[in-house]
């Protein structure tokens, strides 16, 4: 009985999710999925992200939080349009919070949508939402072993960011056992590294979305 009433939600779930990814593509907007473990670094990328390229792109941010919307408040400054998702202690957003939280946003006139997930390695990635890509993040603070431990995001995810590059020295992390893990679980999963602190990498991943924009325009 249990199992049924599992298998319509996550069915339920997909059928919104497609739909989702439908009006996305027909509105051209470039909806990003982050996913991390808590303290990762997802709210200091969307900082430095959104300051780098608001004057870009249009960019819009959906914040999902169990309880607080301490990230969204980091946010505020940028003067974009935000929505805080609180899932009331459920471990990952669903395609429907994103429906309801899209009622907020102007869709025609958004170029690039950060959705922040909880932060969890697990639950988030069974949930599809629409995204246009799943984007895992690593900190090297967690240690080498979370692609290991927990294969489905990186098998889901397009891109990793290893962040906290900087702190590489001070930490037990092997970034050799880090990319050999990965590239079993997902041969073509692309690897960025950054440090939302020295600004290191952060180049690479601006140039990483301003393709995937890019691709958008042109198909
Ligand atoms: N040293 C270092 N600290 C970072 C880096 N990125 C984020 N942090 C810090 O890590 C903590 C958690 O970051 P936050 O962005 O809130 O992570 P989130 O929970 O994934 O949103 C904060 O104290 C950040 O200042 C980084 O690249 N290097
Ligand atoms: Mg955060």
């Amino acid at each position: 009985m249990e199992i049924q009433v599992m298998k319509a939600i996550m069915e339920d779930n997909i059928s919104r999710a497609e739909n989702l990814r439908k009006l996305f593509k027909e509105k051209k907007v470039l909806v990003l999925n982050l996913i991390s473990s808590p303290g990762s670094g997802k709210t200091s990328l969307l900082e430095k992200t959104i300051r780098n390229l608001k004057n870009e792109y249009s960019i819009g941010v959906i914040e999902g939080d169990i309880t607080t919307s301490r990230d969204a408040e980091r946010l505020q400054q940028f003067d974009i349009p935000q929505v805080v998702i609180n899932t009331d202690g459920a471990c990952h957003l669903n395609s429907m919070s994103i429906e309801k939280a899209l009622n907020e946003f102007d869709l025609d006139l958004i170029d690039l949508l950060f959705i922040e997930n909880v932060g969890n390695l697990v639950c988030p990635s069974e949930f599809d939402i629409g995204e246009s890509a799943k984007i895992a993040m690593v900190s090297t603070t967690e240690g080498d072993d979370k692609p290991a431990k927990y294969p489905l995001l990186f098998q889901e995810a397009e891109t990793v960011l290893l962040n906290k590059t900087d702190l590489i020295p001070y930490v037990n992390f092997k970034k050799d056992l880090f990319y050999r893990d990965l590239k079993a679980i997902n041969t073509d999963i692309k690897i960025i590294e950054t440090s939302c602190t020295t600004e290191e990498g952060l180049e690479e991943w601006y140039g990483w979305v301003r393709k995937k924009i890019n691709d958008l325009e042109v198909r």
